[in-house]
């Protein structure tokens, strides 16, 4: 049985489902924004961690009808958590490669806007530095046509891909996302804080946000506040989790 024949299946029989994990400001503590995170329960191998299946769907072109479902299931949960009248909260989508060169990429993200009733800056977009690299004016224009529609973007797992920061500069993003390996062993790991605490002063100079990923220790937490970072991101603040139960938490403690 091979696994795209699975992975096609798989939408359709309602086995995929997207988790939420929270992100926190960093100086007063409150929700800001949950990023939706994809699952897939298999029925007879159990869940499948997305590392393993979203290469597949990325190779087979399965990503492109995930990815639009993945689009129009977010923006729905966004909207649900305004319809029961709690503080908003912008949702974040990851985007892969191929949707990101995908014709009907703008399409697929005006039908989940329009069909769920989310307005577009409730809606941030994650793209990685090495899917902006490899045609620099096709991702502009295609960064443009997104941030006109008033849409937010970020860069994912920043640091990590070898992109040059004139490049970079160029691209009309909002927000960096700083790679989770760089919190590793903070504040033990001196390079480490060299590295944190450079991306989130380059970023505050450029006008750009900034979520620190894999937060998971108080003392990560208490670093990141002290060097003024915008918005954090990990287990110590929760696992990504289904809906229901962010729901649930939210409604406790919004
Ligand atoms: O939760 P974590 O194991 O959930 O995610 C593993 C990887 O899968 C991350 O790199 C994340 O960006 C990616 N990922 C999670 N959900 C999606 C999705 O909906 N679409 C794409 N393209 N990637 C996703
Ligand atoms: O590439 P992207 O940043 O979209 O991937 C998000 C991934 O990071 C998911 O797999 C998610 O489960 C994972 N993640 C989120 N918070 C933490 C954390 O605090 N520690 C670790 N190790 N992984 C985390
Ligand atoms: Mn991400
Ligand atoms: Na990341």
């Amino acid at each position: 049985l091979s696994i795209e024949h699975d992975l096609r299946n798989a939408l359709a029989s309602n086995q995929l489902s997207l988790a939420y994990q929270p992100q926190v400001n960093a100086q007063d503590g409150r929700i800001s924004a949950i990023e939706a995170l994809l699952r897939w329960q298999h029925p007879t191998r159990g869940a499948i961690p997305p590392d393993d299946f979203i290469p597949y769907a990325e190779e087979t072109g399965a990503i492109i009808p995930i990815g639009r479902w993945v689009l129009l299931e977010a923006c729905n949960a966004a909207k649900q958590l305004q319809a029961e009248g709690l503080p908003h909260l912008k949702v974040c989508v990851n985007l892969s490669a191929r949707q990101f060169d995908h014709p009907d990429l703008i399409e697929h993200i005006k039908e989940a806007l329009a069909t769920s009733g989310l307005a577009p800056h409730w809606l941030e977009l994650e793209i990685t530095e090495s899917m902006l690299m490899r045609d620099m004016q096709y991702a502009i224009d295609t960064l443009n046509r997104i941030k006109m529609m008033g849409i937010s973007l970020a860069i994912d797992d920043f640091g990590t891909g070898y992109s040059s920061l004139s490049h970079l500069k160029k691209m009309p993003v909002d927000l960096l996302k700083v790679d989770r390996s760089f919190l590793h062993d903070i504040p033990k790991d001196k390079d480490n804080i060299a590295i944190t605490s450079t991306i989130i002063a380059m970023a505050r100079q450029l006008g750009l946000s900034v979520v620190a990923e894999g937060v998971e220790t108080k003392e990560q937490m208490r670093f990141l506040q002290d060097i003024d970072c915008t918005l954090m991101q990990g287990f110590l603040f929760s696992r990504p989790i289904d809906f229901e139960t962010f729901k649930a938490h939210y409604k406790a403690c919004p």
